[in-house]
């Protein structure tokens, strides 16, 4: 057993037996349940970056307490489930919502999709922000609980072009295959998948796009193929193949609980905190930082207000959790040596969501792998280039649609501004700055269209819009690397402050970013140990 695997099976244990006792203090030490005042290496959020930071914190011996605001996904409601069904939402869906509100916003114009639900700390969040909109996932593990698994290494020449400074030979040499191996990453079989009724929908968009003469490759995934092959054959219980993907899967899916915060946590250094959301930073005369911490329960009430000192200071809340942070902690004055790029070179990575109406002679099935499996890689074309995972519309029923999540590349950005009266950062995105993606993916499904005498689907988003920009999955950016901080993470201005998640990337990636995240995460906190730390 590899020390890996043997600090992830120590983890797992630790995880499950939090979870039958319903504690929010996560430990595979007997943990004290109340905050300690200090603790040498602190990690806010547990998503892929803070994961991968507090894995290798942890190895290198070094005591590291993890703050994450939503609660630990492992312990099953009522119904015997983990996470809700998605085509049964209730509070467990969404992060405190009175309705659930889906990307997929009608069909046929009626809003089929959504429910109303109690107020709960459910594990997807969407924060509005009047022409934008982001989806995150809220526990422990953030958008691993609700993402569609795609685990894309993007294009060696894109990523030198998007972080000209950081060494490609390195990322790709040690980084990417590093992050790769610990999350976890497996592909379809490829002669199952021609097959299999899970991806008739994913060969039927395949077929079509064909026609027009472009190409589709495999997406590498971290749900277990292995296990959708076997629920499909009825051997396991089902998940992808249950319609699960964005209110969790309740089996099948490598989230990060499952990989590196638990190998994390069997280094015996980590402890997490679930149900705690960090407010403040403080920065002491002694060069160390205060952290003010809203403790809450499950139905939004606040428990506690804490206070918790740390030496090492990691930001792993995402692209809009760490920007939020340092915006307020330097426009309240908390920080105020921090530089004006915190806040700006915000994307969305070029999201844009379509639909196209197949004919009837071409059904999508009934049955959907909630996991895409398949991508359009047009990221070649040199006027528009896109990269477009084929999505499931996982309804259970027949709708002869192929729904597409475009990946395209677009130079517009946004910024952040710090809103006093809620003390919180709004987001400034205008809807002409979604124009660049829907011209990208217009060019690519247009002669996909012409080829299959096929139609885009006007229901789907509220309106009779075709092209829906006004949604993103992969915020990224807000703190980017060498701007924000340091080419390492290293916040500019202060001693031992680190960002480590996706507002470190300008963004975009031109694929799915989480590979991304977690490989820069590695580099960056392996140059931190050896020369602040260790050093
Ligand atoms: P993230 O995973 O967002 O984690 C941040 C964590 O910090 C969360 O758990 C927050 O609750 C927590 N937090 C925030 N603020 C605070 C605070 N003040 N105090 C304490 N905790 C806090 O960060 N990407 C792919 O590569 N492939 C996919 O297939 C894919 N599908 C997606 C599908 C959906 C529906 C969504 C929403 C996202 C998808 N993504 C996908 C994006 C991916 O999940 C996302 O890029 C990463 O999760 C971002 O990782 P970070 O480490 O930046």
């Amino acid at each position: 057993m590899s020390a890996f695997s043997r600090r992830r099976f120590l983890g797992l244990a630790a995880l499950n037996s939090a979870a039958a006792l319903g504690l929010t203090t996560i430990s595979t030490t007997r943990a004290a349940a109340a905050l300690p005042e200090y603790c040498p290496a602190l990690v806010v959020g547990t998503g892929y970056g803070a994961a991968a930071t507090a894995l290798r914190l942890g190895e290198a011996g070094i005591p590291t307490l993890m703050l994450e605001m939503g609660r630990l996904w492992t312990t099953p409601g009522a119904d015997g489930r983990v996470f809700c069904p998605m085509l049964a939402p209730d509070g467990r869906a969404m992060w405190f919502k009175d309705r659930t509100e889906a990307p997929l916003a009608s069909f046929l114009w009626l809003d089929l999709a959504n429910r109303d639900i109690p107020r709960y700390a459910g594990v997807l969040d969407r924060v509005n922000f009047g022409d934008m909109a982001v989806y995150l996932g809220r526990g422990v593990g953030g958008g691993s609980l609700v993402n569609g698994a795609m685990a894309v290494t993007p294009k060696r020449s894109y990523f030198e072009e998007i972080l000209p400074r950081v060494d490609a030979g390195e990322m790709y040499g040690k980084y990417f295959p590093r992050a790769r191996a610990q999350l976890g990453v497996n592909v379809v079989d490829p002669q199952w998948f021609e097959t299999c009724r899970s991806y008739r929908y994913a060969r039927v968009s395949r077929k079509a796009a064909a026609r027009a003469g472009f190409g589709t490759v495999f997406v590498p995934s971290v749900y277990d193929m292995d296990y959708l092959r076997r629920e499909e054959a009825g051997e396991v219980p089902r998940s992808a193949d249950a319609s699960e993907v964005i209110y969790g899967n309740n089996h099948g899916k490598r989230s990060l609980d499952r990989t590196y915060l638990a190998a994390a946590l069997g280094t015996g250094r980590v402890t997490i905190q679930a149900l705690h959301e960090v407010r403040e930073i403080l920065h002491q005369p002694d060069g160390t930082y205060t952290l003010v911490v809203r403790e809450i329960d499950e139905h939004g009430t606040v428990l506690a207000t804490k206070h918790v000192t740390t030496k090492h200071l990691f930001l792993g809340a995402g692209s809009l959790g760490s920007t939020e942070l340092l915006l307020r902690a330097r426009e309240t004055g908390r920080l105020p040596a921090l530089n004006d790029a915190v806040g700006r070179g915000w994307g969305t990575n070029g999201n844009v969501m379509l639909g196209r109406a197949n004919h009837v002679w071409d059904p999508t099935g009934t049955l959907q792998s909630g996991m895409p499996a398949l991508g359009i890689d047009n990221w070649a074309d040199p006027v528009h280039p896109a990269f477009a995972e084929i999505a499931p519309v996982p309804a259970g029923v027949e709708t002869w649609l192929s729904l597409y999540l475009a990946i395209t590349r677009n130079p517009e950005r946004g910024h952040f501004g710090y809103d006093a009266a809620s003390d919180s950062a709004k987001l400034h995105w205008t809807a002409s700055q979604g124009q660049p993606s829907v011209a990208a993916a217009k060019a690519l499904f247009d002669k996909i269209n012409r080829a299959n005498a096929t139609i885009y689907r006007y229901d789907l988003f509220g309106d009779t819009r075709v092209f829906e920009d006004r949604f993103t999955y992969h915020p990224l950016g807000g703190l980017v690397l060498g701007e924000a901080t340091d080419d390492y993470g290293r916040v500019k201005g202060y001693r031992n402050l680190y960002v480590t998640d996706g507002s470190l990337i300008p963004g975009s990636t031109g694929v799915n970013p989480f590979v991304t995240i977690t490989a820069l995460a590695e580099r960056n906190i392996e140059r931190v140990l050896a020369e602040d730390i260790r050093g």
